[in-house]
């Protein structure tokens, strides 16, 4: 495996052996795939205000701002903010025209996920192989050049409004893309908090209609040659608590990874139902965000005001859990204290902890993930995450 890492991950100086450990890499043979992908390029926002999530996102997430486009730098449509952590970047977008197409999609959604975008070697070849399978090319390849050389890009249509842009930016120097200026972060921290919080993104889950989760497979396997993962929340889980049923593809290295959720026909509505209504159709519904020390995250979070899940004090006291889990980094009682959940498989274990929905809308949320090991998602708290999530639902009169 020598050039699975994407620019980010090497600008980000993380080497394989850090990336490994923090979101599980397989070895694979690149030369046989229709559609090789590296990894993330970018998880691309709209949002109601970029300009103050971006001060969010640095404040809050510990990210650096690295990049903007605006009315200033020639983009009278919008502003741009270009935030990263480790390798993991995102763009925050907002329309500033009165007539910004960002507008109209923030009227419908909310602020939410727009373009999972992703590196690639070869943008051509991967269109090749969209189009042969007939996905929906939203954008033919293309090149954007500038000083800084030349980024070859193409977009393809996933579920509801979301799109992948497929990225090959091995020809380009510059700090993003071509009409972002270099810019540093505003924010000045006071406290001595752990300056970066999370290192890499995980996985980024989807939410889709009921009946249409392998259909969404079924695009990822033939269009992009993604694989599917063993783990899945099926009709058995799903009709007892969970009311959402889940399978999840990645790509040849796992390095991306994408869980889909449909709704369940189950007692109560379904959180999925609940997403759907709210963010108007499918879209993303959780981004996990992989960190090599989830306490001190969770502490750095929760100071400056972000609000995660709680989890029952049962939880930890259950005797089965406890034999099950067996010996992690820390003390039960650190995890308790945080409302950390943690799950073990065959490889290994991992440690998570979910946020409410970030925004006004019960939408997207993130996840805190510290894997030793294990490849999974926590199925072993599939049953406490859904009740929890429930509660929260409740809680905002929609169950
Ligand atoms: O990504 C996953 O599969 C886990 C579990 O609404 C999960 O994080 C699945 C669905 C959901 C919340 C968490
Ligand atoms: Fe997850």
């Amino acid at each position: 495996m020598t050039d699975v890492l994407t620019g980010e991950e090497k600008l980000a100086r993380l080497d394989l052996g850090q990336l490994q450990q923090l979101v599980g890499l397989v070895e694979y043979d690149a030369s046989a795939d229709p559609f090789p992908v590296t990894g993330w390029d970018a998880v691309v926002w709209v949002v109601g205000n970029a300009t103050q999530t971006a001060l969010f996102y640095q404040s809050v997430f510990g990210m650096d701002l690295v990049a903007y486009a605006g009315p200033e730098t020639g983009q009278r449509d919008h502003k741009a903010y270009v935030l990263t952590s480790g390798a993991c970047r995102f763009v925050v977008l907002g329309g500033v025209a009165p007539d910004s197409p960002l507008l109209d999609h923030h009227r419908r959604h909310g602020d939410g996920v727009v373009d999972i975008s992703l590196e690639v070697p070869d943008v051509d070849r991967c269109i090749r192989q969209a189009r042969a399978q007939g996905a929906t090319i939203v954008a033919e390849a293309h090149d954007l050049t500038d000083e800084h050389g030349t980024v070859r890009l193409a977009t393809l249509q996933a579920y509801g409004d979301t799109v992948h842009t497929l990225v090959d930016r091995s020809r380009y120097d510059g700090i993003y893309l071509p009409g972002y200026v270099e810019r540093s972060s505003t924010y000045r921290r006071r406290t001595a908090a752990p300056r970066r919080l999370f290192q890499a993104l995980d996985h980024v889950v989807g939410n889709v209609e009921l009946g249409r989760m392998d259909d969404w497979v079924a695009f990822y396997n033939r269009v992009m040659g993604f694989t599917n993962l063993a783990e899945f929340i099926g009709d058995d889980i799903a009709t007892d608590y969970s009311a959402l049923m889940s399978k999840v593809v990645a790509n040849g290295n796992h390095r991306v990874k994408f869980p889909l959720n449909e709704p369940a026909v189950a007692r109560r509505k379904s959180q999925i139902d609940e997403f759907l209504e709210f963010y108007g159709g499918p879209g993303a519904q959780h981004l996990a965000l992989a960190t090599n020390d989830i306490l001190a995250t969770v502490d750095a979070m929760r100071a400056e005001g972000v609000e995660f899940l709680d989890t029952p004090d049962s939880y930890y006291n259950d005797p089965q859990l406890r034999a099950r889990i067996g010996e992690v980094r820390v003390p039960i009682d650190e995890l308790h204290a945080r409302g950390i959940l943690v799950d073990r498989d065959e490889d290994g274990y991992l440690l998570q902890v979910f946020t409410k929905p970030i925004g006004d809308r019960p939408t997207v949320f993130f996840e805190l993930i510290e894997r030793h090991g294990s490849l999974g998602f926590g199925k072993g708290n599939f049953k406490a995450l859904f009740e929890a999530i429930e509660r929260e639902q409740e809680r905002r009169g929609n169950l």
